[in-house]
């Protein structure tokens, strides 16, 4: 009650009816519409005046208990979906991760086993196909008809995610056929090797170097690449995590002729650069270590990230929430920072950083809804049980206070399973108040009320955002 409800198109001030996972109305405040106030007829009434109401976050990029760069993410599903609503996220699309030789069905059967009975939040799966051969693609039908409608592949790692052109375009012509969406790592892998290789035989091995060895020639190229190849086979593509300015121009152009591009980007790219690696002391840049790159803030890919972001080329925001320690985990690659575990972990910071964008004058306040809620709901096929605010959708609903504050750093605001934060020293002129997960309150102000479980696997449609 009391709150103004913040829409893709506008803000104006509602009150909101929620029967048990539900929103089953909208009304003007003091309506008597429903036969009385509500304020007088609800069980529950959270106050939200002063405050924006906007739907839960949806954040369709995070690797909980990931196993990748010889150990595993350290967030499991049931701490990093704790931090996910800590920060007003109520759903998340993980991945499913298929190793050579197993079939994409088992992958999912056992990503569900993970995840069922851990998550405080509701949570889908994307499929990443490790290995492209007859037997993955014809999974893919299957797992589309389970739910799991997207598809990640690599152009990066070789030897371990790796797909050539060949076993890309084969893919390609089968999410085509299905209306899959086809999600991309575009890095030149192969390329990268090499520059990574004789990056570390100079002596160059600090983590900053894990930068310089993944130029943004190489985002370029790939992205390039990867549209031709999609505009081939009619395969709508999702380019993840981009961070080159040049990558987005190649996204914009392919836009504009009309093909099914979208371009997913993540805080770090938008906040954080290499030149502020370069200067962290001694081995501290390793929490900065991930893939695309942090990239160098004097050749303009901040700023283009935010003017495409306000322009819609920029799709999504998620986080690409891939964490390790830096004790056992990034320390592995001390001396050689290509063994350094490749990941941030974020999943809790989106929301609030993303307002900061809107505090500062970067981007609309509903467009700060569209690329953290609505848009990646509908990216997603999740819409518009997801990502809305509007009778008939799930009661996932945040009450944000503007006036609020928040200090982003380890031991202060941080719930994520890591022994650092990647954001520390972030200060957000805004705060998460209450956050509800199918109804139920899962944070109210400071404290905690949900519980592991209580998320529940999404069945996913075919992507609705497609031009
Ligand atoms: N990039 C990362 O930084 N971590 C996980 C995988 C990836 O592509
Ligand atoms: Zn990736
Ligand atoms: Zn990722």
């Amino acid at each position: 009650h009391g709150g103004t409800v913040v829409s893709t198109t506008g803000a104006q001030p509602l009150d909101i009816l929620v029967e048990g996972e539900t929103i089953v109305a909208l009304l003007h405040p003091g309506s008597t519409a429903l036969g009385a106030d509500l304020r007088t007829t609800a069980d529950t009434v959270v106050d939200a005046t002063g405050k924006y109401v906007i739907p839960g976050g949806v954040d369709g990029h995070t690797h909980m208990q990931m196993p990748f760069g010889g150990t595993e993410a350290s967030d499991t599903f049931e701490t990093g979906t704790r931090a996910a609503a800590w920060g007003g996220t109520t759903t998340i699309v993980d991945f499913a991760v298929q190793k050579p030789g197993e079939r994409v069905q088992d992958t999912l059967e056992l990503w569900h086993r993970k995840a069922a009975g851990q998550c405080a939040i509701d949570y889908g799966f994307h499929q990443i196909v490790g290995e492209v051969n007859d037997e993955s693609l014809k999974g893919m039908a299957e797992l589309v008809s389970e739910g799991v409608t997207s598809f990640k592949l690599f152009m990066a790692y070789p030897g371990v995610f790796y797909s050539d052109d060949g076993r890309i375009l084969r893919a390609m012509q089968t999410a085509a056929d299905l209306g899959a969406l086809l999600m991309m790592h575009a890095e030149n892998g192969i390329a990268i090797d090499v520059l990574v290789a004789q990056s570390v035989a100079r002596g160059d091995t600090a983590p900053y170097f894990h930068g310089t060895s993944r130029p943004w020639q190489l985002e370029e190229e790939a992205t390039h690449r990867a549209i031709m190849l999609a505009e081939l086979t009619g395969a709508p593509l999702y380019v993840v995590h981009v961070s080159a300015r040049q990558a987005l121009e190649q996204i914009a152009v392919a836009r504009g002729r009309g093909q099914n591009v979208f371009a997913e980007t993540c805080p770090q790219y938008l906040y954080l650069s290499l030149e502020e690696q370069l200067g962290a002391p001694g081995f501290e840049g390793a929490k900065w270590v991930c893939s695309t790159p942090l990239r160098a803030r004097a050749e303009g890919h901040q700023d283009a990230l935010w003017r495409y972001l306000r322009t819609g080329d920029v799709t999504t925001v998620s986080t690409d929430h891939c964490p390790f320690c830096m004790k056992d985990q990034k320390e592995m690659g001390r001396g050689d920072f290509s063994k350094i575990p490749n990941g941030i972990g974020g999943v809790e910071h989106r929301m609030d950083l993303m307002f900061q964008g809107v505090a500062k004058g970067l981007i609309s306040l509903e467009r700060w809804v569209q690329v953290c809620c609505t848009a990646p709901a509908r990216m997603f096929g999740m819409y518009p049980r997801k990502g809305v605010i509007a009778p008939g959708a799930d009661a996932d609903i945040v009450v944000y206070d503007p006036k609020g504050h928040t200090s982003i750093g380890y031991g202060k605001t941080h719930h994520m399973n890591m022994d650092h934060s990647a954001w520390e020293g972030f200060e957000i002129d805004g705060h998460v108040d209450t956050v509800l997960s199918r109804g139920r309150i899962v944070v109210d102000g400071g404290s905690y009320h949900g519980s592991a479980g209580h998320g529940r696997f999404v069945k996913r449609e075919l992507s609705q955002n497609l031009l």
